[in-house]
């Protein structure tokens, strides 16, 4: 008797997904098998411009031919060696960054959250050893609505109760002040013992938060005048995604210590790292950090790839161009809508606020209209939707999606059917 073959419809992996694996995700529902530039395909083959790119971590467009021949070809050469040995990849990869980004030192990891983790230990082993701050004493200041990973070190300074509750107790030393409140920032770095401030310049998934203007260079001033590090988790800003290399350049701020992830591989293999320059990097000696994937040769060989096409494909300035044309277009075709009370970004980081609750299902709603109209996009918190797409953009096709989120949304207002997809 022939074994019958269960059809693997979108329904047959999303059953599977739901049977076996954790429910700590409630994914939009639609099964992708393929991916291409700024395209998504599901099983059924239909076919989707991607307005989340992996939240950011598919700058450079999914699958890029010449990242993935990177990772071809030195799969069949070396994957991983641990830092017990050289590679001769590494060394390369770390000048090639460290130059990209202008900064002495680069500490590879791996995941965005193992960077933050890192930038957290450099700083207050920084501040012990250089500031002179007395041992276990030093004060880490975050924002409120950060949000900079999952683990158990990051997650205590977060001030968002679904990323934070039942996982108690939580890490002691940090002190969360109010996002763009530069009183509040002046207020805490005058008390003693305070290391550092890490901060996102623009909070992702806190809906794309766009601070004021001079928010992130009076920080940093301020940062320099108490002598704190000012770190900048740029795990989603980061790699022209804002329309600058790392979205500080806006505030013309060098970051004592950048934080980078996500893109930095175009979205092929987790590929993270730690930037500073030495009288900040060097206080971490042999055998007191590291990780057994970090600075693999096959992530060095990819991100060092990922890094140059950036450059080669002018993807910031692309970013910026499509961006501004992106908000204006919105701006004006939803000009009358009641539905959306603000269309805000830098770069092609761009979201649409709903004048509706945070737990209103409105957003999740018109994500799933805009899904039957060929582009994929997540609430975040709720009311805001993230616009997001490849930096490889077209304009032709940017303006095709305008034209899509625009149509979906006035027809979800008033009714009627959606854009052709
Ligand atoms: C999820 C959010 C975005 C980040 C910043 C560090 C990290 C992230 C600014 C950690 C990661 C990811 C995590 C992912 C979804 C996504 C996300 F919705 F969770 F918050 F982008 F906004 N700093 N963000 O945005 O990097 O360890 O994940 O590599 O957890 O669902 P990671």
């Amino acid at each position: 008797m022939q074994q019958k073959t269960e059809l693997r419809t979108s329904k047959y992996f999303m059953e599977l997904e739901e049977h076996f694996g954790a429910h700590n995700y409630h994914p939009l529902p639609v099964v992708l098998s393929k991916g291409e530039g700024v395209f998504l395909y599901d099983v059924e083959g239909q076919r989707y411009f991607d307005f989340l790119s992996a939240y950011s971590a598919v700058n450079q467009g999914h699958c890029h031919p010449r990242i993935i021949e990177t990772l071809i070809q030195q799969a069949k050469e070396l994957t991983l060696t641990s830092r017990a040995f050289y590679s001769d990849q590494l060394g390369i990869y770390e000048k090639y960054i460290t130059n990209y980004f202008g900064y002495d030192k680069v500490l590879p990891m791996n995941t965005g959250v193992e960077a933050v983790e890192t930038a957290i230990k450099l700083c207050r082993k920084w501040s012990y050893q250089v500031k002179g701050i007395p041992i276990n004493q030093a004060k880490i200041v975050f924002a409120t609505g950060n949000f900079h990973g999952r683990t158990l070190g990051v997650i205590s300074a977060s001030n968002d109760s679904s990323s934070t509750s039942d996982y108690g107790p939580y890490m002691p030393g940090y002190e969360i002040i109010e996002y763009n409140n530069l009183e509040s920032l002046e207020a805490v770095m005058s008390q003693e013992n305070v290391a550092g401030f890490i901060v996102e310049p623009i909070q992702g998934e806190a809906g794309v938060v766009v601070p004021n203007d001079d928010y992130i260079a009076q920080a940093y001033a301020i940062c320099q005048k108490y002598q704190c590090l000012f770190i900048a988790d740029e795990v989603q800003t980061g790699i022209a995604r804002t329309g600058k290399l790392i979205c500080c350049e806006h505030s013309q701020v060098r970051p004592d210590i950048l934080i980078l992830g996500k893109a930095l591989s175009g979205g092929v293999l987790p590929v993270s790292a730690v930037l500073a320059d030495d009288h900040i990097m060097l206080t971490i000696k042999p055998g007191e950090h590291g990780s057994t994937f970090g600075g693999n040769p096959l992530a060095c060989a990819v991100a060092k790839t990922a890094l140059e096409v950036v450059q080669d494909e002018d993807l910031a300035n692309n970013a910026e161009e499509m961006g501004k044309i992106f908000r204006s277009t919105l701006l004006t075709s939803l000009k009358g809508s009641e539905l959306v009370t603000e269309i805000r970004g830098k770069g092609l980081l761009n979201a649409i606020e709903i004048n509706d609750a945070e737990d209103s299902s409105t957003a999740w709603d018109l994500c799933l209209q805009l899904k039957d109209a060929g582009l994929l996009a997540k609430p975040t918190h709720g009311n805001i939707i993230r616009f997001a797409p490849p930096l490889v953009i077209a304009r032709s096709q940017l303006e095709q999606c305008c034209e899509i989120i625009a149509t979906t949304i006035n027809n979800f207002e008033h009714g009627g059917v959606n854009a052709e997809k």
